[in-house]
């Protein structure tokens, strides 16, 4: 008879196998990424069972001396990270940021303009997402896919045609900066808030190596924690208004508009991933940048079809690749194979795509192997294991072997306060 007590020994060692998955393999989905040891304890830690809220030193709870110091040190350094006059850390994720964002900016029936799923854009920017959760009619920017970004003029005019109550920008497949200047100006023309979801490229932006959207326009920056920017899961809602009341709208927003528990151990976690950002995140965000352009360079001469070649293949920590026919499955296939040789991505709709189960495409990030100390050298070797598995038909086993080997050389985590030289990959 199984017992319970099975059944929690079988979640254990489901959780050590996918541990061992990515500690072996070569971790590529362009969202994820590991934490370090110290961020690792605080988010182990008791805080993950007590409550906080209300802002530091407003609490509504006892007990909250310790969390108040920590938000706070928190709220100071996140300003800095992000050069903002407000940040609120609260959030517990991504798309809980932009649920909350568009609570404090529209109300149910405004419009908005954002980009299409098909073009990149977040689910929460559909209606099968927050967009739809706060009941707003969304109108999607015509896109270029030669540029991959929006297209410039029929996008501005878009906005002035519709008059958007926001004017959203910012992708999950995000491979150039957003024009912004030319959109922020046309929907500060309509009157429109201009928000800009950076979950993706957050890092990048707070590390210099990407369009800065608070210094382009932009009013209110969304994003997740856990991405290019290296910490626990959970979101940061950033804003360069100085407008107290505005501000005050945005943390009602998620306390008590989205959040009730704001997850007090991710906080922690986060606020630790600051401090080592101001630290490290500068060569961290360049390292990231240098091996996404090598890598797409690498996968071009081995004979991938590798997108925006023409613009250097990428600007962000992503590349992307076509593996087949539009709608033809091909990147499903292809991830599918790449997961045999210990190598974890995923499928992804690709221009022309219209079938998010079966797409032509992979999007490929860089982030966690930079942060594992891999350069320039490893993202060729990393190409050549691809182009085994995908274009000579070598069997994904025996290439999951080399994928074991190099991955063996780069388990110690960088960019973060690590003296005792600790594995990313603890299981
Ligand atoms: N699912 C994530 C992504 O892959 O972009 C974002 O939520």
């Amino acid at each position: 008879m199984i017992t319970n007590r099975d059944r929690a020994n079988a979640v254990m060692s489901a959780t050590e196998q996918s541990g061992n998955l990515y500690g072996e393999g070569l971790g590529m989905i362009a969202s994820e990424n590991i934490i370090s040891p110290l961020v690792r304890k605080a988010v182990a830690s008791d805080l993950h069972g007590r409550y906080a809220e209300g802002m530091p030193y407003k609490r509504y709870y006892q007990g909250c001396g310790g969390f108040d110091t920590i938000e706070e040190l928190g709220i100071e350094m996140g300003k800095k990270v992000f050069s903002a006059p407000f940040i609120n850390i609260q959030s517990t994720s991504g798309t809980v940021s932009n649920i909350a964002a568009l609570k404090a900016l529209a109300k149910p029936g405004d419009k908005i303009t954002a980009i299409s799923t098909a073009d990149g854009g977040h689910i929460s920017h559909a209606r099968m997402g927050a967009v739809g959760l706060r009941d707003l009619d969304l109108h999607t920017y015509p896109w270029n896919e030669e540029r991959m970004e929006p297209d410039i003029d029929a996008a501005a005019e878009l906005i002035r045609e519709v008059k958007p109550k926001i004017a959203l920008f910012g992708q999950s497949v995000f491979l150039f900066p957003t024009p912004l200047k030319e959109l922020a100006a046309a929907a500060k023309e309509v009157g429109a808030t201009v928000m800009y979801d950076g979950a993706h490229v957050l890092g990048l932006i707070a590390g210099g190596e990407f369009q800065n959207p608070l210094k382009e326009g932009v009013d209110v920056m969304t994003g997740s924690s856990h991405k290019t920017f290296p910490g626990p899961q959970g979101g940061f809602i950033i804003s360069s208004s100085e407008d107290e009341t505005f501000q005050r709208r945005l943390n009602s927003a998620v306390f008590p508009g989205t959040c009730s528990s704001y997850h007090l151990h991710h906080v922690a976690g986060k606020v630790v991933a600051l401090a080592e950002f101001l630290e490290y995140g500068q060569s961290y965000a360049q390292d990231i940048v240098r091996n996404a352009r090598a890598f797409g360079a690498a996968m071009c001469a081995e004979g991938f079809d590798v997108l925006a070649e023409s613009r250097g293949f990428t600007a962000s920590h992503q590349i992307l690749t076509r593996h087949g026919e539009i709608d033809s499955g091909a990147g499903k296939k292809a991830a599918h194979l790449l997961e045999q040789a210990g190598i974890v991505t995923n499928m992804n709709m690709l221009p022309g795509d219209t079938r998010a189960l079966s797409p032509s495409g992979l999007r490929l990030g860089v982030q966690e192997m930079t942060r594992v100390g891999m350069g320039v050298d490893e993202m060729e070797q990393i190409a050549t294991l691809y182009s085994r598995v995908l274009l000579k038909g070598e069997d994904p086993n025996s290439v999951r072997e080399d994928v074991r080997e190099l991955k063996s050389n780069h388990q110690v985590i960088g960019y973060c306060f690590n003296d005792k030289n600790e594995s990313g990959y603890p299981f």
